[in-house]
């Protein structure tokens, strides 16, 4: 899979990763990336929040630029560092260690989207062993990151978030496709009445459908390449979020993924 990974600044931890961080010299002026893998880079313009597992152990690694740290899993890592993202080729050096629940509520930057700061939010079926391990999400354009924003929405207290991490984040349109509109996603989520991002079967399918149309037929419908199909939009973003430092390319073995569908 090409992956392109999206550098997400970290903009103010949440207080139970900044305890853990607390007195690191590692840390001490570095600037702090979650790393997020998409295979859907002209869609960065709809990034409403971040998603990690809570259970998933994330590592702060030195990446291939000594002012820079990413956070991911160890996995992501280690392919990084032969894929010349680390100090040196298969050097991979951890200054730092949290669990996915302590970076819940840490503020982002998210480069191209609207919003100023995006938290970082859970999510059930985020994969230890899939990209990074940090899903950037895209509510207008994903039913999984649409259905799972609307289950924090609904029940704050049961996935333990702040109301105001996910309020007046709602999907923004971005990519504009003759089936389901210019909110994919929350369109076929209704229209399949999926109710909670536990629906997986649903999802799975749901998933596929919006993702021909959007990739086939959508046209884009903000940013540089508005009123541009996706397909010729897609390397263009690509190209213009490498070149500018907000992402890099990540190469991950397609025998090495495995896909939430199985
Ligand atoms: C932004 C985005 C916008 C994505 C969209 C999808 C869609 P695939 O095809 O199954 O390989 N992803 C990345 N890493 C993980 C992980 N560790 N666990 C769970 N999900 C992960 O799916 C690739 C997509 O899966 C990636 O692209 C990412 O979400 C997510 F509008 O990034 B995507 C219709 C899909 N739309």
């Amino acid at each position: 899979q090409d992956y392109t990974c999206i550098k997400l600044k970290v903009l103010e931890f949440a207080p139970e990763t900044q305890e853990t961080l607390a007195g690191n010299k590692e840390i001490e002026g570095k600037k702090i990336f979650m790393v997020a893998a998409t295979l859907r880079p002209e869609t960065m313009y709809g990034q409403t929040n971040c998603f990690v597992g809570v259970d998933i152990k994330y590592g702060f690694y030195k990446s291939n630029n000594a002012d820079e740290l990413f956070v991911m899993t160890e996995r992501a890592a280690r392919n990084m560092a032969f894929q010349k993202l680390s100090p040196s080729n298969g050097e991979v050096v951890k200054v730092a260690e949290v669990v996915g629940h302590q970076l819940i509520g840490t503020q982002i930057k998210a480069p191209l989207s609207t919003f100023e700061r995006v938290y970082v939010l859970p999510m059930d079926g985020v994969l230890a062993t899939k990209g990074t391990g940090v899903v950037t999400s895209v509510p207008s354009d994903s039913p999984d990151d649409f259905s799972a924003l609307s289950d924090l929405k609904k029940k704050p207290d049961y996935y333990k978030i702040k109301a105001e991490w996910v309020a007046g984040y709602e999907p923004v349109p971005i990519i504009n496709t003759p089936t389901y509109g210019d909110l994919a996603a929350p369109t076929i989520c209704a229209q399949m009445k999926i109710n909670s991002q536990k629906d997986k079967t649903q999802l799975a399918i749901a998933k596929e459908a919006v993702y021909k149309d959007g990739y086939y037929n959508g046209i884009m419908a903000v940013g540089p390449y508005a009123g541009k199909p996706v397909q010729e939009a897609k390397p263009e973003i690509r190209k213009m979020l490498i070149d500018c430092g907000d992402a890099v390319p990540y190469n991950e073995p397609e025998n090495l993924v495995m896909s939430r569908s199985g």
